[in-house]
């Protein structure tokens, strides 16, 4: 990074319950840390503000909120942070974010009347909040299929970790990752589908493979604002 107009990037990693998905992004940090990167690493729900707790709260059945409530609660809690995400890469630090507004979005845009099985939150809907946020630079979806996720030892307890509810969100996020495109246009996010299903060291070397040259180079230019 030589000049002024040079910042650190932002990167986001998304993905299904059961994907490896937080491991891989501690192990991602652990390593950008052992070469001498310090990066600042978020995760969403961040279950420790005001607004977190409500969440956790949710998320745990301790508590029942709306649906638009919630997803609404969702959203301010990465509004809360985003100034810091914006100050971070200024300041020429790499921010990883493990989840974000794509996560707002197809968990809400997964969820179906109990009667009908009918869409409950429209898309549009849905995104509309997140319109605005920080954008990032690179996206990583790590996906994996119902079938290999029940061989990992099924979900957890949480109120999404049912699998008629992840066959939904993982649609959800094939689509908002068709309509992101493959982003290789300068100046776009770039949406990269990892398959998460493959042994552990491979994946980690994809996702180095991908996250270093973007954090040792640098991004030319301003961070820009999702979906506007
Ligand atoms: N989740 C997460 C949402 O429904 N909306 C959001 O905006 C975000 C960030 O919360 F089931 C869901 C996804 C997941 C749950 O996530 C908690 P973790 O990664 O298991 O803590």
């Amino acid at each position: 990074m030589s000049n002024s107009t040079w910042r650190a990037p932002f990167i986001v990693i998304e993905g299904l319950d059961r994907s490896g998905k937080t491991t891989q992004t501690a192990n991602l940090y652990s390593r950008l840390q052992d070469e001498g990167i310090q990066t600042s690493l978020h995760k969403f729900p961040d279950r420790t503000t005001a607004i977190g707790q409500m969440i956790n709260a949710y998320l745990c059945s301790t508590s029942e909120l709306d649906d638009r409530a919630v997803h609404l609660l969702f959203s301010a809690n990465r509004w809360e942070l985003a100034s810091t995400i914006e100050k971070t890469v200024s300041a020429r630090t790499p921010v990883i974010c493990d989840r974000y507004a794509f996560s707002g979005i197809a968990f809400s845009a997964a969820k179906v009347h109990s009667g009908n099985g009918q869409p409950l939150l429209p898309f549009e809907w849905c995104r509309a909040p997140d319109v605005g946020l920080p954008a990032p630079d690179l996206v990583l979806f790590f996906d994996i299929t119902p079938e290999q996720a029940k061989a990992r030892g099924g979900y957890g307890d949480e109120r999404y970790e049912k699998e008629e509810m992840q066959v939904r969100v993982r649609e959800m996020y094939r689509r908002i990752g068709e309509e992101m495109g493959a982003g290789d246009a300068p100046g776009k996010t770039k949406w990269v589908v990892i398959d998460a299903g493959r042994e552990r060291e491979v994946v980690q070397e994809e996702v180095w493979n991908l996250v270093s040259p973007l954090v040792k180079r640098g991004i030319e230019g301003p961070l820009r604002r999702l979906w506007v």
